[in-house]
């Protein structure tokens, strides 16, 4: 009886540290710290995301901010980027409202969560076969407790290393360097197309156009309304007031043209 009981407890003994190492390695400590002053830091980029109806902020320290584009390869020691992901103010169907910029707004009855990455030389050793660099991440909630603790940041190093290496493992930051809003496009320019061609909206819409094609393209009238060149991840954003029909099209590329239909 005694015999049987001691095997049972050397049993479970044995299970925990087999559960625990199902995890992918994560560093033990929290070496990216609580970033108390986020909010007075400039602001990176806003990305307003349709399919979990969020705005995401994403604010980054002097030294993070300061990497111009063609630098970010390699964000300098020291950088810190803390992306705060806040529910969208909603109406009774749930869909976003947008404001007058045509852009998603933050629920004030909504906690945001703020998810950070900070580089240190050799930051990052503890994810092992995730590695991303020498980055390092976390996720709080704003009294300073944790969402993701250290331990279980491992899920944002497997992700972020799909990232593209010649953004050191940063996902949008071209946003700021290529003039990207953020804002949901209505119309994407791809392949050397407008899409949709046509596009009919209520007076009083802002329409977000970007460019997602390798080239650089333009939206012009035959009129004065012209953009500069927009090379990829640009957007432009232009608010239609008066019922009627838009026609435009692309300076370097004039088989490219595209119809923005305004209704009453
Ligand atoms: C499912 C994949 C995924 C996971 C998991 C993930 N991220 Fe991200 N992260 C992204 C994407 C994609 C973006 C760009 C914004 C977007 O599309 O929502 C991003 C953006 C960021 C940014 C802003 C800078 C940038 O890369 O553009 C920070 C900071 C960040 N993530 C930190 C974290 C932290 C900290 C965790 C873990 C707690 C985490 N992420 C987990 C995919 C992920
Ligand atoms: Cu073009």
């Amino acid at each position: 009886m005694k015999r049987v009981l001691s095997a049972a407890v050397a049993a479970f003994v044995l299970l925990v540290p087999g559960a625990l190492t199902q995890n992918p390695p994560a560093p033990t400590l929290d070496r990216v710290g609580f970033p108390a002053s986020y909010q007075d830091w400039p602001v990176l980029y806003v990305y307003d995301r349709p399919d979990n109806r969020q705005v995401r902020t994403i604010f980054a320290n002097e030294l993070a901010y300061n990497v111009e584009d063609g630098q970010q390869s390699n964000y300098p020691y020291g950088s810190i980027l803390v992306m705060q992901t806040w529910a969208c103010l909603r109406d009774t169907s749930g869909a976003c409202i947008l404001d007058e910029n045509g852009r998603f707004q933050k629920d004030p009855a909504a906690t945001p969560t703020l998810f950070v990455m900070r580089k240190e030389k050799g930051f990052g050793q503890e994810y092992g076969p995730n590695r991303t660099g020498e980055w390092e991440y976390v996720a709080y909630r704003p009294d300073g407790s944790y969402q993701t603790t250290p331990q279980n940041s491992f899920s944002c190093a497997v992700c972020h290393s799909e990232a593209q290496k010649n953004l050191d493992y940063t996902y949008r930051t071209t946003l700021r360097t290529h003039n990207g809003s953020g804002a949901v496009p209505n119309i994407v320019i791809t392949s050397y197309r407008f899409l949709p061609s046509t596009l009919t909206v209520k007076a009083g819409t802002v329409v977000t156009i970007v460019n997602e094609d390798a080239p650089a393209h333009t939206v012009v009238d035959d009129d004065r309304y012209a953009t500069d060149r927009m090379r990829r991840g640009n957007s432009v954003s232009i608010k239609f007031t008066v019922p009627g029909e838009w026609n435009y099209h692309c300076s370097i590329h004039p088989s490219m043209q595209g119809k923005i239909i305004v209704q009453e």
